[in-house]
């Protein structure tokens, strides 16, 4: 058994709606957590029989026309009446956007992960208790955790994690939770406690483990062997590898004891199998480990944020706020969205690396119309030029509308309609840098490499986001607005380049927004 420094590779959940002390980026930008507009929690939802499925396709589909350079003036866009402008008008609409084919995606990148991105996946869910901390019905009940996994949008305030993922994937993750327990582990509460401050102490001097492998535990892997034994009888675990990679896809522990943000057991996140067993024919390897109490989390009846935010990370998706506020790097992380602040929709960068959409791509003058993104999943990749892989340095940009997943955590997310900007670097070529505090595939990271994985271009240009602030409504871009006109003359790309195309808002309407990019 090989001891990675679990301190560092530990994906922590930030606790929400809470003033907790160890994680919290709100708690260093001073910003109260108290004061929320829960009225919205009720307007409820989204857009779960919005089949979008595949091809996020804007109104121009690109199949027909295979756009060389020069289909100029008569590209008719549905809505124009083109009599007139084969008269009258200039070219107004040129779309030389495509939807690229055959790029790999996150999955296809990393040596392993639990819980594929796409199609049908039953994950195993065991509530366990202890000996000096058994359950009673003043925890969440079974019934609950049922609930928090499985359930209906409408069954929540929120989403459970089964709901989250049919609408933040376009109906193309589906997971089901199979639930057992409560069992009682073998040991007190305060053994693993023990063994795991054992297992992780660290000299302050020289930065080494203070006890040798022989004389340590991995508790949690200790108790998924001791489940996945007791329940073999019962348990077919074939049935809970949907991609047949002989790694069970997902295990989540939902242990009857207080989170505490201050100790390292007592929290909430993903992390991996520490040895090698196999269960009819299968492994764990990926798993989430939460007490019952982030069921019970802010105001919500069955608050599963929580358990959605780490179901990211079982799917290989890095956490995207700053881990280290020592460095002088990446202060503030996204400033929002679920592998931030736990809250809204996913990014449209996830959604491209698990495969939910495909990017429109530009890489040449283009006028093109996007639908809001919550449903349609419209979002524009503008880049200098297209190298055939997201794994790359681009812009994105989509039509952002505060309804549906994103309108449930108003202090928290965007509240007006208009354009978000993100700036990707996600180039992989030196991939999982020993010396940084965020363990990922990237080379970047939104905690301590010089550039963020993922960023937001703040269209009020205050960097804000980087005070660790909470992003705001003037980051988004309006209508009228240019990225490299009036908003950052010289924006560059990070490797001090200028970017060598404008990007205008056009118009924004409720249907649609219409964005003209210019390269010079
Ligand atoms: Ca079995
Ligand atoms: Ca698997
Ligand atoms: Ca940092
Ligand atoms: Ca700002």
């Amino acid at each position: 058994m090989k001891r990675i420094f679990t301190l560092f590779l530990f994906v922590f959940i930030m606790m929400f709606f809470t003033g907790c002390d160890a994680f919290s980026v709100t708690d260093v930008s001073g910003t109260e957590t108290t004061e929320i507009n829960y009225d919205d929690l009720t307007t409820d939802e989204p857009t779960t029989e919005e089949p979008t499925t595949e091809e996020p396709t804007t109104e121009e589909p690109t199949t027909d026309e295979p756009t060389t350079e020069e289909s100029t003036t008569e590209e008719p866009t549905t809505e124009e009446p083109t009599t007139e402008e084969i008269t009258t008008e200039p070219v107004t609409y040129i779309n030389n956007s495509f939807i690229p084919e055959g790029y790999s995606l996150l999955q296809d990148e990393l040596d392993a992960f639990g819980i594929p991105s796409m199609g049908d996946v039953n994950i195993l869910v065991f509530a366990v208790d202890f000996p000096d901390s058994k359950y009673t019905n003043e925890n969440p009940s079974i019934l609950d955790i049922e609930t928090a996994f499985n359930g209906e949008s409408n069954d929540l305030d929120f989403e459970s994690v089964r709901s989250y993922y049919q609408i933040s994937s376009y109906n193309q993750l589906n997971i089901n939770a199979d639930v057992y327990g409560y069992y009682t582990l073998s040991e007190n509460a305060s053994y693993y406690e023990t063994e795991n401050e054992k297992y992780i102490a660290i000299d302050p001097v020289t930065g080494e483990y203070v006890y040798d492998d022989s004389e340590v535990t991995h508790v949690e892997s200790d108790i998924i062997f001791e489940l996945l034994t007791y329940y073999d009888d019962q348990i077919d675990y074939n049935d809970y590898d949907s991609n047949n990679d002989g790694l069970i896809d997902g295990i989540y522990i939902v242990y009857n004891y207080p989170s505490d943000s201050e100790n390292d057991l007592w929290w909430a996140y993903q992390y991996n199998y520490s040895y090698t067993d196999s269960f009819d024919g299968v492994s764990p390897d990926y798993y989430m480990w939460a007490s019952n109490d982030f069921l019970n989390e802010g105001i919500d009846d069955i608050n599963a944020r929580t358990f959605i935010h780490e179901t990211g990370h079982m799917m290989g998706l890095d956490d995207y706020y700053d881990y280290s506020y020592e460095d002088d790097y990446n202060n503030g992380g996204l400033g929002s969205y679920m592998m931030d602040y736990n809250v809204g929709d996913h990014d449209p960068f996830s959604k491209i690396l698990m495969g939910w959409i495909k990017p429109i791509v530009i890489e040449s003058s283009t006028t093109i119309n996007i639908l809001p993104h919550l449903e349609s999943g419209d979002v524009l990749l503008i880049t200098d030029e297209w190298n055939g892989t997201i794994f790359d340095e681009y812009l994105l940009v989509s039509y952002y509308t505060p309804d549906g997943l994103n309108s449930y955590d108003p202090d928290y997310i965007f509240t007006e309609s208009g354009i978000s900007i993100f700036h990707v670097s996600a180039r992989i070529d030196d991939g999982y840098l020993v010396d940084s505090y965020y363990y990922s595939i990237f080379n970047n990271n939104n905690t301590d490499t010089p550039n963020k994985l993922i960023d937001i271009v703040e269209a009020d240009m205050n960097e804000s986001i980087e005070q660790y602030e909470i992003i705001e409504n003037s980051d988004l871009f309006q209508e009228g607005d240019v990225l490299g006109v009036d908003i950052y003359l010289d924006y560059k790309w990070y490797d001090n380049t200028y970017i060598d195309f404008t990007v205008s808002i056009d118009s924004i309407t409720n249907e649609k927004a219409t964005i003209t990019v210019t390269y010079k």
